[in-house]
């Protein structure tokens, strides 16, 4: 896995769609709105789905099978339905979710041109696609240190396992509760292996981020080590981290089972969501790992995330993405990846490192204030179409002024972004609100 991240994107943007030509001429037919399904095999499975079409009256169109090439237990369905039902099919690719054994993956969705890509409105929305992962827990590339570890791999399931459950929307079979916080993320006991873990990691970076972090991130370290049970000896719980970021600025974890796409990650900033992993990196190799996990996220995002400038930050880049062209989504991705992953700022004649890939990583966070790297101002329309590695240490880092002078760069950068309208959060109703430009 060391190709660039534009070829990560485009393999997390295929994950889930079919190959045959035959199914992707149906796709770009307009007016037909498709999804593809998948049941474990057991007796009646099919006909509890289609009941659930049946029960918003709609007429399929379309019906075909063919067992699943992800998982032998299960057999794929893909089914069509005239346009006129696409809005019920929305609900019933919902109770899909919940209610069958398998996974949904939508295909249809917007893929016709010069339409605007489907994006999520109201944050529950975010359970449609929380789960389309681009590796599902324990199927680790062959190139992780935990690859040949039977332990590490089957634990890693188990927390795929929790993201995979985790709903924002709650409900139970009589009535639909709508929930306004969502469900509580399960606890985890980490085993003793994955402590020390965390333990060599919270020291060694402990002793660097005085010298190397940036006065936010600082600023912050000593609340969450007061409130949130931030020590060497103890691996904080998402629930407990989630809450206490709630409460200074509006942003919310959840359990996520590994990388999201690009479009969908980014959504989740929209509505002030980031999508957390859980487990933690493997034993072996506790300096630096290319995969987000559980000290990446604690370390070196949620400092941030607890700051206003930066969440607001944040929160512009997700909804820039929302509704954005392919082209311009991977620009973005570009721009948050130097920027919240791997940004270094200005602190007077002093340069610090804010980005939480640097502020996760021991061996990153000593190398990246060295002079080995190439340090280039922050400038997102040329940031946008820098190439960079993800295995490994950055050749090059942009350079921000300030937090505010970055979100006012990106700002205007988004404002370039070819959009028939502007968007923006309803914190009160959880919804994006949408004016008409045109
Ligand atoms: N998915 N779960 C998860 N965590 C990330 O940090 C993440 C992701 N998908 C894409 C991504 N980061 C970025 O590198 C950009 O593509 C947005
Ligand atoms: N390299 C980082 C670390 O070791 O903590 C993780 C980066 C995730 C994008
Ligand atoms: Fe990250």
């Amino acid at each position: 896995m060391d190709a660039g991240l534009r070829q990560m994107n485009g393999d997390l943007e295929r994950k889930g769609s079919l190959t045959s030509s035959y199914l992707e001429e149906r796709l770009n037919k307009t007016g037909v709105v498709s999804c593809i399904f998948s049941l474990k095999q057991e007796v009646g499975a099919l006909v509890k789905a289609l009941r659930l079409f049946e029960d918003k009256g709609i007429n399929l169109t379309h019906i075909e099978s063919r067992p699943s090439r992800d998982n032998k237990e299960e057999y794929e369905f893909f089914i069509s339905v005239d346009q006129a039902s696409s809005k019920a099919l929305d609900e019933v690719v919902d109770s899909l979710r919940t209610q069958i054994s398998g996974q949904v993956h939508e295909l249809s969705r917007n893929k016709q041109k010069d339409t605007v890509p489907w994006f999520p409105n109201d944050i529950q929305d975010l359970d449609r696609f929380a789960n389309q992962i681009l590796s599902y827990g324990s199927e680790l590339d062959a190139d992780h240190p935990g690859f040949t570890d039977p332990v590490y791999r089957a634990r890693r399931k188990e927390f795929a396992d929790i993201a995979y459950n985790y709903r924002h929307r709650v409900q139970n079979s009589r009535t639909t509760k709508y929930s306004f916080s969502g469900q509580v993320i399960p606890c985890v006991d980490y085993t003793a292996e994955e402590k020390a873990t965390w333990g060599t990691v919270f020291r060694e970076l402990k002793t660097l981020y005085a010298t190397h972090a940036c006065r936010e991130h600082n600023r912050v370290f000593p609340l969450l080590e007061k409130y949130c049970g931030y020590r060497e000896d103890n691996i904080p719980q998402l629930e407990d981290i989630s809450r206490y970021l709630q409460s200074c600025t509006g942003f919310r974890l959840r359990p996520v089972a590994g990388l999201l796409s690009s479009r969908d990650f980014l959504a989740g900033l929209a509505f002030r969501v980031f999508h957390s992993t859980q487990y933690i990196r493997h034993s072996s190799k506790p300096m630096y790992t290319p995969e987000p996990d559980i000290c990446h996220e604690l370390l070196g995002h949620v400092p941030l995330f607890a700051d206003p400038s930066f969440a607001q930050f944040s929160q512009e880049i997700g909804l820039a993405s929302l509704g954005a062209p392919d082209e311009f989504i991977e620009k973005l991705a570009t721009v948050y990846w130097f920027t919240v992953e791997f940004g270094l700022c200005k602190e007077g004649d002093k340069v610090k490192a804010y980005g939480a890939g640097l502020l996760s990583s021991f061996g990153e966070l000593q190398y990246c204030l060295t002079d080995k790297p190439k340090l280039l101002p922050f400038e997102p329309e040329k940031t946008c179409l820098q190439q960079y590695p993800i295995t490994e240490f950055q050749p090059v880092y942009f350079v921000a002024e300030s937090f505010e002078d970055a979100k006012e760069k990106v700002r205007k950068f988004a404002s370039t972004i070819p959009r028939p309208f502007s968007v923006r959060y309803n914190a009160y109703t959880q919804r994006i609100e949408m004016l008409d430009n045109t």
